[in-house]
């Protein structure tokens, strides 16, 4: 495998820092140079995460600088373009049109998909651990009323189901795209007819129709005039995601201890939290793990991956069900057969790949949001475990994208924003 000297930590959190500052554009940080050059949703929470305990300041300008990206109706777009890149990443700008509806921001083009609600969450981090306390109190009560929009858009145009979670509407909501969790959704997809391709595909991404079809979902949306009405009664991609909405719990959960910092109720956010688990554990929990949920052809996905595991960021999930969850996540058909923590595919499955992405490649987000679930849940042990797999990887391999899970090589792009940054946190 690719393997560097050792590196102590100190010369690793200066790796770390300067693969951020590379990736700054003075007011946010793309995710990677190159393949990645505008600014992505969760890619900039993950980075606000990291940022946390050593820049208060800067912490914050990220999840200001992806919040100017917000739609009049709550949305956070998944990208918010940098306006001289702009169309340096397909589909960009002219593809999705933003400017088109009236609810867009007029200062940026985004695109018309959001990524997982991880902001309260990553606010709630900054807030808790800042060393700069004024900043951080300044920064819940300025941006506390853009996530109650936020999580109002999602209760509301996203309960796609009607059982209290929210919907993805595409892939790319799910922040992992080719997840084998969405292979069924997409092969029952109508036939496509349009034929985009990215102008650079990355030598192991997958050579087959799924582009297209992700092309053809996004369109289908736009040419709606991203109407909720289209998405209830028309889109044929309905996800609920466990992964998603166990990150939505996490955030309503921060909003119930933000609230009183930013003068508000916290009372909406406790009922929140209270729908969200029993929807979960109604609609999605089966065979010790939580699985997505297809609206579309009403089946739960049959494999099981990384996302299965989201749900175990609620602190209130109830102890069995985090048992049966720690016993999978710990056996041969995740951790206990992988050199790193952890596959992003069940290892037995018949879709798991270990060079392909969300198919099986350990992820540094991944992990540290199990780290954390682990955490509210007290298993010091599990947590110990995924803290210094993930260090050992990005000390091996350096802040690559995602990481072979059994020898822990790197894959995808180089200098990755979140690899970098929860490396700080993981550090600390
Ligand atoms: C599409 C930016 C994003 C991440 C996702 C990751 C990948 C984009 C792509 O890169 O998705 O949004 O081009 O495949 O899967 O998690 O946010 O880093």
């Amino acid at each position: 495998m690719e393997s560097r000297a050792a590196v102590d930590d100190a010369a690793l959190g200066r790796e770390a820092w300067a693969v951020l500052d590379a990736n700054w554009t003075g007011s946010a940080t793309v995710p990677a140079p190159g393949l990645y050059p505008h600014q992505w949703n969760w890619d900039s929470t993950f980075v606000a995460i990291g940022l946390a305990r050593w820049d208060t300041r800067r912490a914050g300008t990220e999840l200001i600088s992806l919040l100017a990206g917000q739609w009049g109706t709550g949305m956070v777009p998944h990208i918010v373009f940098h306006p001289v890149h702009a169309e340096g990443y397909f589909p960009g700008p002219s593809v999705w049109r933003s400017r088109d509806h009236p609810a867009s921001p007029h200062a940026v083009c985004t695109s018309g998909l959001t990524q997982p609600p991880l902001h309260a969450l990553a606010l709630w981090w900054i807030w808790r651990h800042a060393a700069d306390r004024d900043t951080a109190v300044a920064l819940v009560r300025r941006l506390y009323p853009m996530l109650v929009a936020q999580h109002d858009y999602l209760a509301t145009s996203r309960d796609l189901g009607g059982g209290g979670l929210a919907a993805i509407v595409h892939p790319w909501e799910s922040g992992m795209d080719d997840s084998p969790a969405w292979d069924a959704s997409l092969e029952a997809l109508p036939p496509v007819r349009h034929a985009y391709r990215r102008s650079e595909e990355p030598a192991d991404r997958r050579p087959d129709s799924r582009h297209d079809r992700y092309m053809a979902l996004a369109l289908g949306y736009r040419d709606s005039g991203y109407d909720p009405a289209y998405l209830r009664d028309e889109h044929p991609f309905a996800v609920e995601d466990p992964m998603f909405n166990g990150i939505w719990l996490a955030s309503c959960q921060a909003l119930t201890e933000l609230a009183p910092v930013a003068g508000a109720d916290a009372g909406p956010y406790r009922e929140a939290v209270e729908r969200i688990r029993s929807a979960l554990l109604e609609r999605l929990w089966d065979d010790g793990v939580f699985r997505a949920r297809d609206l579309r052809e009403g089946r739960l996905s049959p494999v099981c991956t990384i996302g299965c595991f989201g749900p175990m960021l609620d602190q209130g999930m109830p102890g069995e069900r985090v048992a049966e969850l720690v016993r999978v996540l710990e056996s041969a058909r995740f951790m206990g057969a992988a050199g790193y923590p952890v596959p992003s595919c069940e290892i037995r499955a018949q879709q798991f790949d270990r060079s392909c992405y969300w198919r099986g490649p350990s992820w540094v987000n991944a992990n540290w949001l199990l780290r954390r679930a682990a955490a509210v849940h007290d298993l010091p042990a599990l947590a110990r475990v995924l803290g210094a797999g993930t260090l050992r990887l990005v000390r091996q391999a350096g802040f690559r994208e995602c990481f072979d899970p059994f020898d822990g090589s790197g894959r995808g792009s180089r200098d990755f924003s979140w690899s970098a940054a929860l490396t700080l946190d993981l550090l600390a």
